[in-house]
């Protein structure tokens, strides 16, 4: 028979996020049968700024606490409707609890309980389990064979929705494949960003960091952004191309204008921070709050002198830049829900670049489906608030992976100081990480976790 840890009491509370918002964290307590040994445990739920329209619904309050952005109301299905129906339970039996939970809401995009509410349980409920059994995270999610570390793929420059600068792409990042080991890795990476750092003090740049702790200085165009990291890493005593190479987030969704059918480029054009913000797709509430949220005016209409790119223009540009630069992946290269345009994307550049999707399959494995039968991108992004239980994530992953795609792990851009990916990727063997820049301290606390686990791994990791 197998070993039963009965949840006693499961219990949310609302904190802050790192951009100041409020977000749900919950606490899930659990008694061994045996023993009567009690354990609890806490996790914490991230927020996207640059969000698929796809994406499990966020609940928030829309009130006038927090510009709207309160999470009351799903604390309060967490410490009423969830607790009831998952007191009792066995908390090792993380499949079934995610079920009841996807059950209760009764929706697809877990719209009535929130999908923060039930990623918050969820992945409450694996870390007591995982505290029940005595065992680390990574080996409880993943097994005896868990064993990767992944390769850090470092957000240093900051644009789009997550920083106010003239950069129209959202991420710039480096990625340390020269490295022999994780910590390895993660040293190249933070030397680099140092000495970014640097250069951009020296240029006169600003070296105020965005929401992710990359840079976010006003940079000419995306051209501009990769020469100066080709700077940082030769003054850093590293080889551009062979020890650290690059990968973008264009995050395409924030640029594209339906009604035109064309991607908006208003930092290129000189009309700063007119970009056209956050498009919520699946949670309307953030459009009429924070300032830090909200819309901002179409591009289209406060910047009508804008560089404009047909789908076809997104993709040549993406030849040409993968050409002038070591930019082995690219995200989110076009509009979510062009899968005409993505399947060119993957004929052009699949063979060459990683094609990540991030919006486009919002971590569904429905969507993953269609993109696999689609021959669509060749990696998938997994974040966990984007589907909302442990178990959906691990099933996108291995059904990623059984279709030869490959996985990337991914934050939020509001993060909290939680590190549960960074047991993920290890759990998964994923091979990818990316959370931000080797700064603030809700993107190092993945990091540093990383390095625990390696320290534990020992001769077992592997890496690169
Ligand atoms: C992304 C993410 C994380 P956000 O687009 O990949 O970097 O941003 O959380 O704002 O969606
Ligand atoms: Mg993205």
């Amino acid at each position: 028979m197998s070993l039963m840890v009965k949840i006693t009491d499961v219990h949310g509370r609302q904190i802050l996020d790192s951009r100041g918002n409020p977000t749900v964290e919950v606490e899930v307590t659990a008694e061994t049968e045996t023993t009567g040994k009690k354990i609890t445990a806490r996790e914490s739920v991230p927020s996207g700024a640059s969000t698929g329209r796809f994406e499990a619904i966020e609940l928030r309050d829309g009130d006038d606490n927090y510009f709207g952005l309160g999470v009351e109301k799903v604390v309060k299905h967490i410490n009423t409707k969830v607790k009831e129906s998952l007191v009792g339970q066995n908390v090792l039996e993380q499949g079934e609890l995610d079920r009841i939970m996807v059950e209760l809401d009764g929706t697809d995009n877990k719209g009535n309980l929130g999908a923060n509410a039930i990623l918050g349980v969820s992945l409450a409920c694996a870390k007591t389990a995982a505290k029940a059994l005595e065992m680390p995270l990574y080996r409880y999610l993943g097994g005896c064979n868990a064993k990767r570390m992944p390769l850090p793929m470092m957000n240093v420059i900051n644009g789009g929705a997550h920083a106010k600068n003239s950069l129209d792409f959202q991420e710039f990042m480096i990625i340390p494949v020269g490295a022999k080991t994780y910590s390895e890795g993660l040293r190249m990476g933070a030397e680099v960003y140092h000495f970014l750092r640097q250069i951009l003090n020296k240029a006169g740049m600003s070296t105020a960091v965005g929401d992710e702790g990359g840079f976010a200085p006003d940079f000419q165009d995306t051209r501009e952004a990769f020469s100066f990291l080709s700077k940082a890493v030769e003054l850093a005593g590293y080889r551009v191309g062979e020890d650290i190479v690059y990968a973008m987030d264009a995050a395409a969704s924030e640029l594209y204008d339906e009604e035109t059918d064309v991607y908006i480029f208003p930092g290129e054009s000189g009309c700063k921070n007119n970009r056209r913000g956050n498009r919520k797709g699946a949670c309307s509430e953030k459009e009429e709050g924070n300032p830090e949220k909200k819309g901002e005016a179409s591009a289209k209409d406060s910047c009508p002198d804008s560089v404009k790119r047909s789908s076809d223009e997104m993709i040549a540009l993406y030849e040409e830049l993968v050409k002038e630069f070591p930019i082995i992946s690219i995200e989110d290269g076009l509009f979510e829900d062009d899968w005409e345009g993505w399947q060119k994307l993957t004929e052009r550049l699949g063979d060459k670049v990683q094609l990540v999707g991030d919006d486009l399959f919002v971590t569904n494995p429905k969507r993953i489906k269609c993109g696999i039968d689609l021959k669509v991108a060749n990696a998938v992004l997994i974040k966990v608030n984007q589907i909302g239980t442990v178990t959906e994530a691990m099933d996108a992953i291995e059904m990623a992976k059984c279709a030869g795609y490959r996985t990337v792990i991914s934050h939020r851009s509001g993060e909290t100081e939680d590190a549960f990916i960074a047991d993920l990727a290890v759990a998964v063997n994923a091979g990818q990480i990316k959370t931000g820049a080797p700064c603030r301290a809700e993107r190092t606390s993945k990091y540093n976790q990383l390095l625990r686990i390696e320290e534990e791994l020992g001769a077992q990791a592997e890496f690169n």
